[in-house]
């Protein structure tokens, strides 16, 4: 779906600031029709917040259900013939929107946006209202899974994956207007002509403008692509063409070098359309065990990462998003993964714009008894008609088919995984998984794909890592396996690698991490310190540096963060690096020596 923007023909207004909200604990409001007025007994709640840490106490925290957001809105008067769209950036995990009293949209999945056309219901000069009844349920059909358990005290959520179910608006909602012949869709492919490691290269870049409205037909596409200088380096005619660029500035690691397509629709003299489509030109390939960026090997240091912040949970804001990619500069990272979820787009740009690698993933993540065993949550069979189904599989595909069209323009994005830790040796498991690695693979034939497999499936017993261009593991030796004994923990990490470095695939360390509470110390190496983190952290690398497969390594985590409660958590977890507020613990000196030298 193309986001909006302000250009010469088109007007963007951000719907951030304070709703009216109002949990419905009884699920009564779309039956007493909650939307056809005001909100009766609403609070002001900040949109973009997850809602559970704003008001103190329970109720809201573990509620279970509908929550309605409300605000009105004005439609500029200079908008008359436009069309006008209402789009939010995610609601999780799923959204009914009404203006006024009638319904414009429904949504399934938390991280991925999505826009009603409102053109027919809205009156520029006027005002309207918007309500959006957001349902935080996690069930065997949503991504991520999870169960709604009922009891005397009302539903309860269960979820098997580690991080809390924050809910609400996360990110900004826009009032966006357009011609009513528009762009609707841009598709860039980046590539080069020839050696792109020459001293100077030729990119070129396949781009496919779709246009709708009612002078689609007669309208003509024509494009100019344009330097950070605004000087054009190419231009095309027709809605599909391949540019080329002599001497490309390639976007890098460390180089967010990106040129600006400027789509311009036209009939006869008159513009009727414009949208500027950032493009980066660079190369992604994986070969034998190397990840090639522009024909170079590229290995992966940085953290998985959580939207994760005190007060507004998951809520997107610039002055944390620069602050922590300030600090990934600080430390040395040069990629992140979007652990276990797809990242505010403001994120992805950022990352776009400085250089930033990013493994890109789809919200597919609980999928393993093994691993919700160790959270508290026990079911028999992941993968079954009555658990993880083919109705899964369903909201599992659409939320790679968004994600992908989403993200598929930015050369930030290098690999896509299309689930954290399943379930991943059983023949269920197979069968689940092989549609839907190839639905990915036709839907992006030019970018490396995989998942992220856990340590209950190893090199000889996982049935998915033959899908995958990449092998992408998260192992806990020292801390979940051998805890707290890291010669044993080293023996058997070497021993591991050795068996996945046979398979000829790229290897990247996707999650290792011990817990550590900030300020806890031992001279007698035991677990939950900083000196435990940093000398688990220094065995690590002593053994990764041994593997010339291994492309990456990727420390769980960047901050510590909340999760569900349970006894295998205290007050969320403390895999950070980095403290939930952002103050370094030993680890994360160590992290920058290793990553800059410094
Ligand atoms: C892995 C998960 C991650 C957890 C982490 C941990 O991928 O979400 O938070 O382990 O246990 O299983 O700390």
């Amino acid at each position: 779906m193309l986001r909006h923007q302000d250009s010469a023909t088109r007007d963007l207004r951000p719907l951030t600031g304070l709703w009216r909200f109002r949990p419905d604990p009884d699920g009564v409001g779309r039956e007493e029709r909650w939307y056809a007025g005001g909100l009766a007994g609403a609070i002001d709640m900040p949109v973009p917040a997850s809602y559970n840490d704003i008001v103190p106490g329970r109720e809201l925290r573990l509620h279970v259900g509908d929550v309605w957001y409300q605000r009105t809105a004005r439609i500029p008067r200079g908008w008359a013939d436009q069309r006008v769209v209402l789009r939010f950036d995610s609601a999780t995990h799923r959204a009914t929107v009404w203006v006024n009293e009638t319904e414009v949209v429904f949504h399934e999945g938390g991280y991925t946006p999505f826009e009603a056309d409102i053109t027919g219901l809205v009156t520029p000069g006027e005002e309207f209202r918007i309500t959006a009844a957001v349902d935080n349920r996690l069930t065997w059909e949503s991504i991520p899974p999870g169960m709604v358990v009922e009891t005397e005290h009302g539903p309860r959520q269960k979820y098997m994956h580690d991080f809390f179910n924050y809910a609400g608006l996360h990110r900004p909602v826009w009032l966006a207007s357009t011609p009513t012949t528009y762009v609707s869709d841009v598709t860039v492919v980046p590539g080069v002509d020839g050696d792109v490691t020459a001293d100077s290269v030729t990119g070129t870049v396949d781009y496919t403008v779709e246009v709708e409205g009612p002078r689609a037909d007669a309208a003509q596409v024509r494009v100019r692509l344009l330097d950070h200088s605004g000087t054009e380096v190419a231009q095309g005619e027709g809605a599909h063409c391949i540019l080329r660029i002599e001497d490309v500035h390639l976007w890098g690691p460390g180089d967010g070098y990106q040129y600006d397509l400027a789509i311009e629709v036209v009939s006869g003299d008159e513009v009727v359309d414009s949208y500027v489509q950032k493009v980066g030109v660079r190369t992604v390939e994986v070969r034998g065990h190397e990840f090639l960026i522009n024909g170079k090997p590229f290995y992966f240091q940085g953290f998985g990462m959580h939207e994760d912040h005190l007060a507004r949970g998951k809520g997107h804001d610039d002055t944390s998003m620069v602050n922590d990619f300030q600090i990934l500069d600080w430390i040395g990272a040069n990629s992140f993964r979007t652990s276990h979820y797809p990242y505010a787009e403001e994120v992805m740009d950022y990352a776009d714009a400085h250089g930033i690698v990013v493994i890109d993933e789809v919200g597919a993540v609980g999928m393993n008894g093994s691993v919700a065993a160790v959270l508290g949550v026990n079911i028999d069979k992941v993968f079954s008609p009555d658990t993880v189904s083919e109705a899964t599989r369903e909201t599992h595909a659409q939320a790679i088919r968004e994600l992908f069209a989403r993200d598929k323009n930015r050369p930030s994005v290098v690999l896509w995984s299309i689930a954290n830790e399943p379930e991943s040796h059983t023949p269920e498991s197979e069968d689940y998984f092989k549609p839907l690695f190839e639905l990915a693979r036709e839907l992006d034939p030019h970018r490396p794909i995989g998942f992220v497999n856990v340590m209950y499936s190893t090199a000889e017993t996982c049935r998915l890592a033959k899908y995958g261009d990449v092998i992408m593991i998260n192992r806990y030796y020292g801390w979940y396996a051998q805890s707290g004994d890291l010669p044993l923990a080293e023996d058997a990490l070497r021993a591991e690698l050795a068996l996945w470095a046979a398979q000829g695939k790229p290897i990247l360390m996707t999650e290792y991490g011990a817990d550590t509470v900030a300020g806890l110390h031992s001279l007698t190496g035991t677990m939950w310190t900083e000196e435990y983190q940093t000398e688990y952290l220094d065995m690590h690398h002593r053994v990764f540096d041994e593997f010339p497969e291994l492309q990456g390594e990727h420390v769980w985590n960047f901050a510590d963060f909340k999760t569900s409660l349970g006894i295998v958590r205290v007050d969320g977890n403390k895999k950070g690096a980095f403290t939930r507020d952002r103050r370094p613990k030993a680890a994360a000196h160590l992290l920058r020596r290793r990553w800059t030298g410094r």
